[in-house]
């Protein structure tokens, strides 16, 4: 059986696997700020910024500070944070769409420094500082740096509330499926279809290609789709003022909105006990737990929906941030029913799949094979948190 009972070890040389995973973050820092992989993505994300934060607050205080303030430090007047800040020592077309295509520099609000993208992505952000702050070796510096991105973080805040909610529904939209962060997700197929207008999209070169296995990307439709709403929201200045009239996506995404929640401090507790059950009935159901005992958890779409694919970017294989998103959850959540063997479940697959493959990107939920990029950050930091967490939880020294 997959069971990991609560309390069971599931690693048998934690450390070993700690130490593995804390290369991987060696390797990809920067100096200023962690890529989420040398190959695929050679600048900072901002979702990745706030994982990676998390995974280096046990022990690298001064580094998990520092992702989080390098990525802050790019915020726009609006109070948006960028989804991508351009490395400037990185070649140009080293990763597409660079600094050139979203002309960041152009815009309205754009600050002094690096150039960014024009997107936003879920903000993990004040979360992730809290986190680093309570596992600080030095609280001193610790409430320093919080007392610095406080403002930030409720400019971040400020901005989803007062530019992102056209409707008054006290949601937030996402203009473009790279703010959700599961950009390449079936939930998005219905709104991409939209019908790209004859030379909207100048030719492009595609480097996710080179640095991936096709099969493991975007298909070409989809990623026009994605670089055709780029360009619409960029053309208007990445103007939010009348996003009702002139978005051609617009969602209400619930992972965006419960990531600003849970950011926003509004507790997990709050949260209606009935919708925790049901969450739990549908992570155990055929549609995201595979028959096979053997099998890893949890596949990030629908495994009976027919745009299921086992390997392709967002639409089946498994990642270790919604996992770890996922067992956080339900470990917030003890009296759930089955929550805590469920959250068991996930830890001992996160595990398995990084000891079998290593820090992939993503992983086949039926075999564990390892998809898209090799040493991803994410990847490592999470399973730090997780390991040590638990560590923690068991009363062992981390
Ligand atoms: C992926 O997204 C970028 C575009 O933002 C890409 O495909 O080039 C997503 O998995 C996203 O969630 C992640 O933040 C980013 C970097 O890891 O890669």
């Amino acid at each position: 059986m997959l069971a990991v009972r609560p309390g069971e070890k599931i690693v048998s040389d934690r450390q070993a696997l700690i130490q593995d995973a804390q290369g991987v973050l060696d390797r990809n820092w920067t100096g200023a700020s962690t890529i989420p992989s040398r190959s695929l993505y050679p600048h900072q994300w901002s979702w990745d910024a706030a994982f990676i934060a998390i995974g280096r607050s046990w022990q690298e205080q001064r580094r998990a500070e520092q992702d989080l303030e390098t990525l802050l430090a790019a915020q726009w007047a609006s109070g948006m944070v960028p989804h991508i800040v351009f490395n400037p020592a990185v070649p140009a077309g080293a990763y597409f769409p660079g600094p050139e295509f979203w002309d960041s520099a152009g815009a309205a609000g754009h600050p002094n420094g690096p150039a960014t993208s024009g997107l936003t992505q879920p903000p993990l952000h004040a979360l992730a500082a809290l986190e680093v702050h309570r596992r600080a070796q030095d609280p001193g510096r610790a409430r320093a740096f919080l007392e610095r991105v406080y403002p930030r973080l409720a400019a971040q805040h400020d901005y989803l509330a007062r530019r992102r909610d056209p409707a008054g529904h006290g949601l937030a939209v996402i203009v473009h499926p790279w703010e959700s962060g599961m950009d390449n997700a079936p939930v998005w197929d219905e709104d991409l279809e939209l019908a790209v207008p004859p030379g909207a999209v100048p030719p492009y070169r595609r480097h996710d290609l080179v640095n991936a296995d096709p099969g493991d990307r975007p298909t070409q439709a989809a990623y026009d789709r994605f670089v055709y709403l780029a360009i619409t929201y960029r053309d208007k200045g990445y103007d939010d003022s009348r996003l009702l009239a002139g978005s051609p996506f617009l969602v209400e995404d619930p992972l965006f909105n419960s990531i600003w929640c849970a950011s926003a401090h509004a507790p997990a507790e709050i949260v209606p006990a009935g919708y925790v059950d049901a969450i739990i009935a549908d992570l155990r159901s055929e549609h995201f737990r595979p028959a096979d005992p053997g099998a890893f958890l949890v596949p990030s779409s629908d495994l009976v929906s027919p745009e299921f694919d086992r390997r392709r970017y967002w639409r089946g294989p498994v990642w270790i941030n919604t996992d770890w998103l996922v067992w956080r959850g339900l470990m917030q959540h003890p009296a759930a029913t089955g929550g805590a063997e469920l959250a068991a479940e996930i830890a001992a697959s996160m595990v398995r799949l990084v000891s079998r493959s290593g820090w992939r990107e993503y992983f086949d939920p039926f075999t564990g094979a390892g998809y898209g990029s090799a040493d991803f950050s994410w990847s490592a930091a999470l399973v730090i948190d997780l390991l040590r967490t638990l560590a923690a939880d068991q009363g062992d020294k981390p």
